[in-house]
């Protein structure tokens, strides 16, 4: 499904239905400008990611879905492990959102704000110097049933998405090196990235509340690009760097 009135909710029909209203005080933190390179090329970060029995649980899902809040599991199950995860470029890291609390919504949220340690130190490394914190849930997001469609239809954006699940939970899927959707569950204390052009779409799950904080470097743009887009520079550079066979 990727066509249909929800994609006009907005006055600009190519943009995401949660926009920031007026962006300000989105000065840069430390973006490690100077510093030395990091050993590993991909190493954007000291902090490491957390180990594979902390990924959240993912699987295969059917090309098309009656209802994009259910599991959408194949029988038999056919599970996607954090190696898969890694190939396609997402990151992930498991966060303390029980000791750290955070405001049910703020747009913008400051990162310079933060006082979780290991938000500070991931803040810093990737220089994700704009945030804001959403709820997505009924009571919170005024036309809620059609921004959970909006969410679903399948886009790219021009710059990584990094999310941080405060509360709740929600599906993210994202497309596979072979075309399929996979399914990845994220939960409360999940802060993953998606790299940069790849195919994917997110919805709430059965319980239908998220909790979110959006991570960005510099100011915000979260404008989709809907499939087909196989010709954007963003989504051309995704498939040269995890779809494409790499010659030694
Ligand atoms: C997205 O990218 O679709 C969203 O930001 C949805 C809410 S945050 C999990
Ligand atoms: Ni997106």
């Amino acid at each position: 499904m990727r066509t249909g009135p929800i994609s006009h909710i907005n006055s600009n029909n190519n943009s995401h239905p949660i926009e920031m209203t007026e962006i300000k005080d989105t000065k840069p933190v430390d973006t490690n400008e100077g510093s030395e390179e990091p050993e590993k090329k991909k190493m954007k970060t000291s902090v490491p990611e957390a180990p594979d029995s902390d990924w959240p649980a993912a699987w295969v899902m059917p090309d098309e879905v009656e209802d994009q809040k259910a599991s959408n599991k194949l029988e038999p199950n056919v599970p996607v492990t954090p190696e898969q995860m890694r190939d396609l470029g997402i990151a992930f890291w498991k966060m303390d959102a029980e000791t750290f609390t955070y405001p049910t919504k703020a747009i913008p949220w400051d990162p310079k704000d933060a006082l979780d340690p290991k938000l500070v130190q991931i803040r810093d490394d990737r220089g994700y110097s704009y945030a804001d914190i959403i709820t997505v849930h009924p009571d919170h997001l005024p036309g809620y049933e059609d921004k959970v469609k909006a969410f679903f239809e399948e886009h790219i954006h021009d710059a990584e998405e990094i999310r941080y699940i405060l509360g709740g939970s929600g599906y993210f899927d994202v497309r596979s090196k072979d075309d399929k959707w996979i399914r990845v569950h994220i939960k409360k204390g999940d802060l993953m990235t998606l790299p940069e052009g790849i195919y994917h779409r997110f919805t709430v799950d059965e319980a239908d509340s998220i909790h979110a904080m959006r991570l960005f470097i510099g100011a915000p743009v979260w404008t989709p690009f809907n499939r087909p887009c196989d010709e954007h520079p963003s989504r051309k550079k995704f498939v040269e760097e995890f779809l494409e066979e790499k010659k030694e």
